[in-house]
Order: C-alpha cells, then structure tokens, then sequence
C-alpha cells in the first residue's frame, strides 16, 4: 500500500467504511480529517454490523492507529458513546488505539439548536442536514469563536468562551428563532466531564503521522459525505459544511501534499443523496423504490430514505477531476441483480448544450437533463462471486462500461456488505 485518501465520488453513502475496514489490513493507521457525525459508516464483520460516526472505520483490526485529525468537527458525547460501545462489544478503545486532535473543533449544544432551527424555519431554503450542528460549529472555527479540544481541558478559558459565544448565540436563539436560551454553567459543567474522559486520547495528529510518514509506513485517509456535497465544489447550497474532496486530507490532519500517494474513488453502482439538492439521475418510480429497498438505502445516522437513482458519469467524471482519481472501487454492484435494463447518464443535455462535466452553477444543473445509455441487466447473485471472472458477462461489461467511461481503472468491486464480499482486481 502506500499513503492512500479513500474518497466517496458522489453525494456520499457509496460504502466507504467498508472499504476502509478492508484495505485497514494493509495499513497501519487510519484517519478521518472533516466531517463529523453527521457521517454513518458501515461495516459488517462476521455477520456483525457497527456504524461509525466519528471513529475511523479501521478501528475493528487490533494494532492500527486510528485517528481524528484537527479537520473533523467532533461531538464529545457521540464519540464517548462510540468508545463505550466498542469496550462493550470486547474492542477495547485506549490511546493506543485511538488519538483526537487537541485542535479539532467541538460542536455544543448551540450549534445543534441551531442547525434544528434553521431547517425548521418555514419559508427557507431546507438543506436536509443531519441536524447535527456541523453547519454551526464550522461557522464558529471560520469565524475564530470555536471551542478546540484543548479548551475542554481548561475551565477558566472554557466558561470565558462559552459566555462570549453564548451572549450571540442567545440573542439569536432567543430573538430570531423564538428559542430556549442557553445556559453557560451548565453547558461549562457538562463539557468539562467530556474533557476529563477525553483527555487520554488527545493529542497531536499531524505530529503523529509525520512521524509514520517518516517511517514510510502506510497511511489511510478516510473521506466522508461524498465529492458532491463539498462546501466549494459541490452543488451549494445543498452540500455539507466542510471540503470533502481528497485535498482536505491534507488540511484537515496537518500533513502536506507530497505524502499523499494514491487516491481512490470509492462508486456505487447506483446513485443515492439524502438530503434536498438536484439529482438529474433520481428515480421517482417503482425502480426507484425497489433500489433503496433492496440496497437498505436509509440513512445511516438519521435513517432518512435516501433518494435513489441511476450511475451518473457526469459526476464521476467531475469527481475524477475534483480528487484526482487513480482507481475506483465499485460497490453494491449486487443490488442491481434482476433489474432487466440498467441505465448509466452518459452526458447532460442543458439547453443547446451537451455537457459530459456538472456545471458549476446550480440553476444551470437544475435545467439538466440526463442522456442515458441502456446496458442488459443480469439475474444472478453477485454475492458468492470473489473473483471478476466468475461476474455474469453483462455485469462484466457494466463495470468495463463504468471503467471506459470514466478513464479510471478499477481496484475493487463489492458484492455485498461484508468484508469478505468483496473482489479485488489490482
Ligand atoms: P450536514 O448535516 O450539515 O452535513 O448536512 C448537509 C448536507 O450533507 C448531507 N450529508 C450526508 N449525505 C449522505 N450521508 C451522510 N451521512 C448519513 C448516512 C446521513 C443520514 O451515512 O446515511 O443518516 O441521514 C451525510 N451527512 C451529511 C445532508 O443530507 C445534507 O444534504
Ligand atoms: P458510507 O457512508 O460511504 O460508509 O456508506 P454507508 O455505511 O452510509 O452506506 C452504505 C451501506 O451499504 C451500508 O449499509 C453498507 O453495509 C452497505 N454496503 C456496502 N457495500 C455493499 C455492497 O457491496 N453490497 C450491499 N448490498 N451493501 C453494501
Ligand atoms: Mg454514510
């Protein structure tokens, strides 16, 4: 392996966490660098599911490092309640296993209140966020008010930031969202409990993994939400509140770009989005309903139904530009077993024009409309299948289709969600 940023190519959910659990083995640490838990990744491992929403997915595998970088915005009693399930379930979570940075930012209870209120205002523009408090929290770290990890470890310079934050935030909760105030003591107590219980795993991630990098050892970053949802190059408004795309591995962990030495695009065979946006390939009809039944496609923090619709090379073909794509990992190729015609969007039709990229304004991709090449569908179950061969021929010749289409070769397919459904190509 080498030093490798694991990336999700469309509106995220396309099964990163299991990639990431599979190629863990040929790592030696794993890091997520923005986001927060507004992220569900899932794994299943002898039978046994575990969705993570801030722990790196890499953490099942005993003797890897797993860390979260200064990127990631973090909620204190999420993660706690992570590690508490991971020691229940005999995964024993200490800091040899486990590292925070000192410097990632930590949500409270305001920017979840806010994040609700916003999305229930009536006559605004719904985002659909998870309703976690990501939007906020990253609001506060631009606008340099926000509580780092470090501050939880400190209870003078805690409650002297949490009254400057809370004189702002109360007037708008209060005023403008016809909201409870928040109470800094109380917030001030709770945190600084979160601060003791997470101090043993604090420390300093870019340090750290310069360190591994030193060593030539093997570095996994792991992405979450998907390329489409990234703050600049997604389809803003509708996208989440940190960069997604494979540059951010950098910022967000504090290491610099010529250690990063692959990138891979992980693709589901279909598309999904949860959350409002456009969606040229979406499918309002029973084949729509019948890929998110069959794929379990509900959200995997929220359990919202994930809109569903067909592949879409004009966003993997962005996608491949926006990350700098070296290989592509399909998965979830099993869901589409007994569907007779399988459609992929070759290009747009926007007016007169043809596109084969997604444009960049978002009225423009709204007027889209997908041009789709028809391939033959497949009645087989993929899932017992482990190796590109033993594929039927017309699921072989999607994949070439995708592979072709794309410019981009093909590392991995995904029969299913458990690690060992997997086919590995190179
Ligand atoms: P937020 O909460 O501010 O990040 O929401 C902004 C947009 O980003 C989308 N978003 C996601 N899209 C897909 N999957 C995500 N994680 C969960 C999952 C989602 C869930 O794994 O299924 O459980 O609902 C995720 N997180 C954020 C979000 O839908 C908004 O469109
Ligand atoms: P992530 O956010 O990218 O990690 O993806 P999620 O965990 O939110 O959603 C992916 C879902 O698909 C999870 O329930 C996985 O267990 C499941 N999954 C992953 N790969 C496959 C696959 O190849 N086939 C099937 N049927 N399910 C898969
Ligand atoms: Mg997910």
């Amino acid at each position: 392996m080498a030093n490798v940023v694991v990336i999700g190519t469309q509106w995220g959910d396309e099964g990163k966490g299991k990639i990431v659990d599979l190629l863990t083995e040929r790592a030696d640490c794993v890091v997520r660098f923005q986001g927060g838990n507004n992220a569900g990744h899932t794994l299943v491992v002898n039978g046994k599911k575990f969705v993570f929403h801030l722990i790196p997915s890499g953490i099942l595998h005993s003797g890897k490092m797993c860390l979260i970088g200064n990127g990631v915005v973090l909620d204190p009693a999420i993660l706690l309640q992570e590690i508490d399930r991971l020691n229940a379930c005999g995964v024993p979570i200490t800091s040899s296993n486990l590292m925070i940075s000192r410097h990632a930012h930590v949500i409270m209870p305001y920017h979840r209140a806010l994040d609700l209120a916003r999305e229930n205002r009536k006559g605004t523009v719904k985002i659909g966020t998870t309703g976690r408090g990501i939007g906020p929290c990253y609001e506060d770290k631009v606008c340099r008010t926000g509580i780092r990890i470090h501050d939880l470890f400190d209870a003078k310079a805690l409650r002297e930031k949490l009254e400057r934050s809370l004189e702002e935030k109360n007037f708008m909760l209060q005023n403008f969202f016809a909201e409870k105030p928040l109470d800094p003591a109380a917030i001030q107590e709770e945190y600084l409990v979160y601060g003791e219980k997470l101090a043993p795993f604090a420390g300093d991630v870019s340090s750290y993994l310069h360190h591994v990098c030193g060593k030539a050892r093997n570095i996994l970053f792991e992405g979450a939400q998907g390329t489409h949802l990234d703050i600049d190059h997604g389809t803003y408004p509708y996208v989440t509140s940190s960069n997604t795309v494979a540059g951010n591995a950098c910022c967000g962990t504090g290491i610099g770009p010529t250690k990063i030495d692959k990138v891979l695009g992980i693709v589901k065979a279909y598309t999904t989005r949860v959350g409002g946006g456009p969606f040229p390939t979406e499918l309002l009809d029973e084949t729509g309903e019948r890929i998110r039944s069959v794929g379990g496609e509900f959200g995997a923090t929220t359990g919202r139904p994930r809109r569903c619709g067909w592949l879409d090379m004009v966003v993997l073909k962005t996608s491949a530009r926006l990350n700098g794509l070296a290989g592509l990992v399909i998965t979830k190729l099993d869901v589409l077993t007994g569907i007779p015609k399988l459609k992929i969007a070759v290009a747009y039709q926007c007016g007169q024009e043809r596109l084969h990229e997604v444009p960049p304004e978002l009225n423009a991709l709204e007027a889209c409309e997908p041009i789709c090449e028809e391939f033959p569908g497949w009645e087989e179950d993929l899932r017992q299948i482990r190796k590109f061969e033993d594929l039927p021929k017309n699921t072989q010749r999607y994949l070439r289709a995708v592979e072709e289409m794309s410019g981009i070769p093909l590392s991995i397919v995904s029969v299913g969600p458990g690690r060992d459904e997997t086919i590995l190509l190179r």
